[in-house]
């Protein structure tokens, strides 16, 4: 690991173990604050000296004599001394959805409580209840978030899977014999979580195709390996950004993997292929049974004439295929035109009179959910809009966190003020690298738990856009949660609903609203409804897409940038979006500049200022 890299991690665990040692906030603050500026330097802080380390924006004389001392020694002596005070088990129980350092730390002083085994013996022994805010509602909270984090679906992330598979795929286009590599099962499909990686190989020395996959670099088990299928399972490195407490950086040894399957296959069945292994299986039984119908037979091989006479497979048979070397030449043969992976469900897309052109990766011209380090940003201002002008964007709107939001360092009125200030500056003295992308001023301001929105309306109405978005009190009871997001969509200043239920994949349910009030109200409000692009988030979830395009809502597609890496995610968001049957013109990030800025300015001018 980078030195910048431990760093980060060490700081940010000081900073929560001195949350439970009920440390003084401005101090744990201070250790988050400098960890999210290491995120941002491109530079390896261990060759910089003193003066240089406290010039960092975020870095303070104390933090930079830790990494003075990091360097030299190779460890923080205040986080050793500060591990030794903290039980490990403590730092996992604050994964659970509901427990916060102050929660945790009662029950670790009350009831000594140090592990998840420990807290869930007083839950079942009832003597949790005794404890202050403990009540029977509160707990049944706490028992329901334990049961959702010990479901360990074993499934690994989208954002995670995505990036092996790339490497595997670029691998094996190197190979000698390989004509074409890809990517199926799930993954191709775009789901939010895979069980493991299909990758697919058309060789003419398959031999070659497996030796190379199976000694890939990455590779830490081979668990079979033949002529056409091999499986081996691959390390990970899992790098969960700004949600880096989560214990997923453990020691080499428990170091997470996934599992990876080779086929390889003739270049004339590659279309059969891809599609067999693409799935879903739902969607392969569906065509299959069109096949029959139509007097033929699909198998991974092609698409084939059907002879219920004959014994054994048509292709051992030596009969020739009607279709197999493309998906598009089979998907004609059986009538239909070409389906899009991501909607091979069996959810309705093989009715012909439905075929719908989804959003793709390059529609995207505009981010509209981006923070800064006047936030919990690691881009300065700046360097935002460079980022968004090098993707091509045409917009980027500065949506830091409001007050509310202390430990992002959520910004009061006073503080956006000022960064209107600089915003303007900017827009007046564009450097080559910002020119022609415009700034959108706006917040992502906290829905409070009753659904008040943290400024008034004085303040949306002045700025150019504004996201309202969940991050507290998110175990909150359906009703209590559509309540308080139909008060936020009501607002006559909040353009997009970010994040709306607040998930993180595998990790805390989030809200559960009534998703059709919801979606009802935000098309009458001319509200955008936001899909997350995080690969944690993916919030709206596809299932909840496909309803918000259905009633005909709008939607935002948006990287909610903390740090450069996050524009990436951008094609996450887009596959979500296209397992929703999202069209392009339904998402506001794909308007020309004057579509957008005009829908963004009905809701905003005057106000203060
Ligand atoms: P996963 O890995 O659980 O996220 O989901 P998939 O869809 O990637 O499933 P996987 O890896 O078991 O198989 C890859 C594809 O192979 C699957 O999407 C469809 C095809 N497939 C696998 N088993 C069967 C089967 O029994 N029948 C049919 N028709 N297709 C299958
Ligand atoms: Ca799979
Ligand atoms: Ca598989
Ligand atoms: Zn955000």
């Amino acid at each position: 690991m980078s030195f910048n890299r431990t760093a980060v991690r060490l700081l940010n665990e000081t900073a929560q173990m001195l949350e439970l040692l009920g440390e003084n906030p401005f101090k744990v603050n201070a250790h988050a604050r400098a960890a999210r500026a290491i995120e941002g330097e491109s530079r390896d802080l261990s060759k910089l000296d003193r003066a240089a380390l406290i010039a960092i924006e975020g870095v303070g004389a104390k933090i930079a004599d830790k990494l003075l001392e990091l360097a030299q020694t190779g460890k923080i002596g205040e986080h050793q001394d500060l591990a030794g005070q903290v039980p490990p088990g403590l730092m996992r129980l604050l994964d659970i959805q509901g427990l916060g350092p102050k929660t945790v730390r009662m029950l670790w002083q009350e009831r000594a409580v140090t592990d998840l085994a420990g807290l869930k013996r007083i839950i079942d022994d009832g003597s949790i209840l005794e404890l202050p805010r403990m009540g029977k509602k509160a707990v049944e909270k706490i028992a329901r978030a334990i049961a959702y984090a010990e479901q360990d679906t074993g499934r690994l992330h989208l954002g995670v899977a995505m990036p092996v598979a790339a490497a595997i795929v670029a691998h094996m286009e190197k190979v000698t014999g390989v004509k074409r590599v890809a990517y199926a099962g799930s993954l191709r499909r775009g789901k939010e979580t895979i069980g493991d990686i299909d990758i697919l190989v058309s060789s003419t020395e398959p031999a070659r195709a497996t030796e190379a996959f199976c000694s890939m670099p990455g590779v830490v088990a081979v668990i079979a390996s033949g002529e056409t299928k091999s499986s081996v399972r691959f390390g990970l490195e899992i790098n969960l950004g700004r949600w880096k407490f989560e214990g997923a950086e453990g020691d080499a040894e428990d170091r997470p993997s996934v599992q990876a399957d080779l086929r390889v296959v003739p270049d004339e069945s590659w279309g059969a292929a891809l599609m067999y292994f693409s799935g879903s299986k739902e969607h392969n039984v569906r065509l299959r049974e069109r096949a029959l119908k139509q007097g033929l037979t699909l198998n991974e091989y092609g698409l084939f004439p059907e002879d219920k006479n004959a014994e054994g497979s048509p292709q051992s048979r030596g009969v020739a295929p009607v279709a197999g070397a493309t998906e598009e030449e089979i998907y004609a043969k059986l009538g239909l035109p070409f389906v899009p992976p991501e909607i091979r469900e069996d959810r309705g897309e093989l009715t012909p009179d439905h075929t719908p052109t989804l959003i793709a990766l390059p529609d995207i011209r505009a981010e509209l959910h981006a923070h800064t380090t006047e936030s919990d940003g690691s881009l300065p201002l700046q360097d935002l809009v460079s980022h968004a002008k090098a993707r091509g964007f045409h917009s980027i709107a500065v949506t830091d966190h409001s007050r509310s939001s202390a430990v992002a360092n959520g910004l009061d009125v006073k503080r956006l003020g000022q960064q209107r200030k600089a915003i303007e500056r900017l827009r007046d003295n564009p450097t080559p690298q910002t020119q022609g992308v415009a700034i959108l001023h706006g917040s992502e301001v906290d829905i409070l738990a009753g659904g008040d929105l943290d400024f008034d309306n004085d303040t949306l109405a002045w700025l150019d856009v504004v996201v309202a978005s969940p991050h507290a009190s998110l175990s909150q009871d359906p009703r209590t949660a559509t309540d308080r997001l139909l008060r936020a969509i009501e607002n006559p200043h909040v353009n997009i609903l970010g994040h709306p239920t607040g998930r993180l994949i595998n990790k805390r349910p989030g809200l559960d609203p009534a998703m059709d009030e919801l979606l009802a109200a935000a098309r009458e409000h001319d509200v955008a409804l936001e899909i997350n692009a995080h690969w944690l988030r993916l919030d709206l979830r596809d299932t909840h897409v496909r309803a918000a395009v259905e009633a005909g809502c709008l939607i935002a597609i948006d990287c909610d940038v903390h740090q450069a890496e996050d524009f990436d995610n951008l094609l996450y968001g887009i596959l979500t979006g296209r397992r929703g049957w999202l069209p392009p013109a339904q998402c506001v990030n794909t308007w020309t500049a004057k579509k957008l800025h005009t829908w963004l300015a009905k809701k905003h001018g005057g106000g203060r200022g």
